[in-house]
């Protein structure tokens, strides 16, 4: 075992190597090997820096193979360094940053191949995921599912300006009621931002605000350069000129360098003899080299802050950095984008004592041994146990969900329903699924499922009103065993911790089957967490409801209008919108197979549904149409060959499309009537048919929307009626050369009873009979006759 000394400066030594490799990578992939059209890949060469020596003393000492880590998203090149020294980074990769399957400008979990813990790139959600992270282990641990694996703890590298995101301060609140721990941030406290630099006494908010959300705080100000100099004659003065110079002033200074300093030192503690001499004994470059010794740049520092911590409290690290630091634009307000010149670069190369030519040896320029250097890194304990990415076996999912049926149903009941027969069994499907809604549990109808399974805390805590005999009907009792997770109402908070819950299976080696409920216009409030959830390959189930216009008297300012091209757009999500409760239960039954599939082929589920009440059909399911259903449609009255006019409806307006087919097929021959029940998967699947057949010429197979669609005559006219944007619907046409009529919704905010509205917006029984008139030549059509 290395002597403490000797360690540090080991440590030091791969610090400054891994500042020089994040450089190198973002200077090779900009000067080197640019683009063929020359443009400039960028790369945040100051941003980067500021972390080389925070993150080295995490990786190469403090961290455990357990511990989990969320980068800074500008500080991938140094992530991608410490890789490199690992063994587990290549330099085709690094040559290669941002380039096409190269190491990615921010790390990535699904595209990069150095074992990235959490995704960043969104400032703010790399951040929560960690706390949410804490939160699912002790979900884990204290469902008795973390084996003999021990805990680990989540760290988020943070920076300062990305402290404004505010759906870091809500998940802090979050984290405070459900008595978070083992989760450290690290603030980056550089004091720039993109643009400028931040706001004096930052970090006093920072500090009151940590505190008051029961976190410890530990400031890492001063480096040991620093702290030995404040102990020498006059170090006080000094001390104090650091505490109260501007840190405007301070950023330009360091900039400038030594001498700035010196001039303004002088300028302004004046004559006093001993803080004269402390200065005055130094070159410009120590003095430089003494005050940008910031305690984040201090190895020694670093290693004594994180290792004080003996708890398992949630702790936030304020390190002071300085942006850049080491290369010519440090502190720089511009630095952000800023890239060193060619000729900067060989002089920082000389410096180094890096042979041209050797800048991508792992220890060229280092004065210790490359075998001590070797045997140092495979004795590290982060890299130890090779693969810290786990899997967990499938849970098996039956052929068939069962609800109890009822001859009228909204697919929100229906939910409830297939939820309380799960719940009311003892399936391992069941054990595994967990739910968690922002304050919408009992009104998107999951009261029934957390009667039977409880809310989830480390602590028992009984429902009061039960203990006193005080009649409710719902049982709100909190215990280790809960499945239920009741968060507050933000909804970034659902979908982070959906992240963090939909990844468990890789993270904690334990499989979680997650569902959230939530109204569904509010899939907008938290869209880009829940964009960032699918976008790390997080595996869970998304119930919205009620959706559209709807949910009509509920109010106009909930009505929501983009979600169904939301969900066609989303990569990694299969949005579903069913009619009946039969669908949504193959459905259901699919999704939580969806989630469990590999990489590339799986991916998490998203159902509108509705609180509309209607009619339920009576029929069998059976394997062909459940796969139709899946598939994303199928015909509930099928066209003849005479047809020349078909309603391809979706969700909630089944009870319009099916009336106006009835009255259309009296004036209209072989009339179809088409369920869409995922325009989602039904557009993926045509998509991937053309590409296929553009791929491998020759081949003969068609989407499922193709064989739908391929008998009806060529003149024929599809209406589509969506409670939803049109647009969803109206690609359809393209698929065979039909012509379309799309109705939907385009405006939103007026209350109203379902009726009133329908009309409005003109996706009514009669708004679908003439659309499918203005299709179509014939006798006029019969409409449905309006109530006065
Ligand atoms: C949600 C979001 N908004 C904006 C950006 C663009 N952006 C990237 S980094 C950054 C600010 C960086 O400041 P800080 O967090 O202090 O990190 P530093 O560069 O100082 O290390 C911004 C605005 C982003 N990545 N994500
Ligand atoms: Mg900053």
């Amino acid at each position: 075992m290395a002597t403490e000394p000797a360690r540090l400066e080991m440590l030091s030594a791969l610090a400054r190597k891994v500042l020089w490799l994040s450089s190198w990578t973002i200077h090779h992939a900009n000067h080197v090997r640019p683009n063929v059209d020359g443009l400039k890949v960028g790369g945040h060469q100051a941003s980067s820096a500021s972390l080389a020596t925070i993150m080295s003393a995490l990786y190469f000492s403090v961290l455990r193979p357990q511990d989990r880590v969320a980068v800074k998203p500008h500080a991938s090149p140094v992530f991608h360094a410490i890789q490199y020294l690992f063994g587990r980074q290549i330099r085709d990769k690094l040559e290669n940053f941002r380039g096409f399957k190269g190491a990615q400008s921010y790390p990535s979990r699904t595209k990069d191949t150095d074992d990235v813990d959490f995704s960043t790139g969104s400032v703010g959600l790399g951040v929560a995921q960690t706390l949410f992270a804490s939160l699912v282990q002790d979900y884990v641990k204290a469902h008795g599912w973390m084996k003999d694996r021990p805990e680990g703890r989540m760290i988020a590298l943070v920076g300062d300006a990305e402290m404004d995101e505010g759906n870091i301060f809500e998940a802090l609140l979050e984290g405070w009621k459900h008595g978070l721990r083992n989760t450290w941030w690290v603030v980056d406290y550089n004091r720039q931002s993109l643009d400028a630099v931040v706001r004096e006494g930052l970090w006093e908010k920072f500090e009151s605000m940590f505190r008051n959300f029961g976190w410890d705080v530990v400031i890492v100000k001063y480096g040991s350069l620093m702290r030995e100099a404040f102990a020498e004659p006059g170090g006080e003065a000094l001390r104090r000129w650091i505490d109260d110079c501007p840190n405007q002033m301070y950023a330009a200074l360091c900039f400038q360098g030594g001498a700035a300093f010196r001039r303004h030192l002088r300028d302004e503690i004046g004559d006093q003899a001993a803080v004269s001499q402390l200065i005055d004994k130094r070159s410009d470059d120590e003095l430089l080299d003494l005050m940008s010794n910031l305690g984040g740049h201090d190895m020694a520092s670093m290693i004594e802050a994180f290792e004080s911590i003996d708890h398992d409290r949630p702790v936030c690290f304020i390190a002071y950095t300085i942006k850049g630091v080491g290369l010519p634009f440090q502190g720089h307000k511009d630095n952000h984008a800023g890239l060193m010149t060619v000729a900067q670069m060989e002089k920082w190369r000389a410096a180094q004592n890096i042979r041209p030519g050797h800048e991508w040896d792992k220890f060229e320029g280092l004065s210790q041994q490359p075998a001590q250097l070797e045997a140092f890194l495979a004795e590290v304990p982060f890299n130890r146990d090779g693969n810290r990415r786990l899997s967990a076996d499938v849970i098996e999912v039956p052929q068939q969900l069962s609800f109890k049926p009822a001859p009228q149903m909204s697919t929100q009941q229906g939910f409830g329903l297939v939820l309380n027969e799960l719940a009311r069994g003892d399936s391992e499907l069941a054990s595994r699924i967990v739910t968690a809604s922002p304050d919408v549990t009992v009104s998107t109808n999951l009261g029934a499922w957390v009667n039977r399974r409880g809310l989830f805390a480390r602590a028992e805590k009984a429902d009061l009103f039960r203990s006193e005999k005080i009649p409710s009907t719902f049982n709100w009792d909190f215990s280790p065993k809960g499945q239920h997770i009741e968060l507050g109402i933000a909804e970034m908070n659902l979908f982070i911790l959906m992240s963090a819950l939909g990844l468990s299976h890789s993270i904690n080696g334990a499989r979680l089957l997650p569902v959230a409920t939530l109204y569904d216009p509010f899939i907008e409030r938290g869209l880009d967490a829940l964009n960032y959830a699918c976008y790390q390959d997080a595996r869970f189930m998304v119930a919205a409801t009620p959706s559209g216009i709807t949910l009509a008297p509920e109010g106009g300012a909930h009505q929501s209008i983009a979600t169904p091209l939301i969900g066609m757009a989303q990569d990694g999500l299969a949005s579903f919108e069913p009619a009946f409760v039969d669908e949504l239960a193959a459905i259901m039954g699919w999704g939580f197979q969806h989630m469990q599939r590999d990489a590339g082929e799986g991916g998490a589920v998203y159902l509108r549904l509705s609180t509309r009440t209607i009619e339920q059909p009576q029929r069998m399911m059976t394997p062909d149409l459940q796969a139709s259903i899946a598939e994303g449609a199928y015909w509930l009255r099928k066209p003849g060959p005479n047809c020349d006019v078909v309603i391809a409806y979706t969700g909630a307006l089944a009870p319009e499309a099916i009336e106006a087919t009835g009255l259309i097929g009296e004036s209209r021959r072989d009339v179809g009537l088409l369920a869409i029940t995922s325009a989602d998967r039904l557009h993926a699947g045509w998509t991937s048919a053309r590409k296929l057949r553009r791929d491998r010429r020759g081949v003969q197979y068609l989407s499922p929307i193709e064989k739908l669609l391929a008998p009806l005559p060529r003149e024929a006219g599809i209406v589509t009626v969506i409670d939803g944007h049109p647009a969803t619907l109206g690609w359809l046409g393209s698929v065979c050369g039909h012509r379309v009529e799309a109705l939907g919704v385009e405006h939103f905010g007026q209350t109203g009873t379902i009726p009133d509205l329908y009309r409005h917006h003109g996706i009514d029984a009669n708004a679908i009979i003439d659309a499918a008139e203005s299709l179509t030549a014939g006798a006029p059509v019969r409409h449905r006759k309006m109530a006065v």
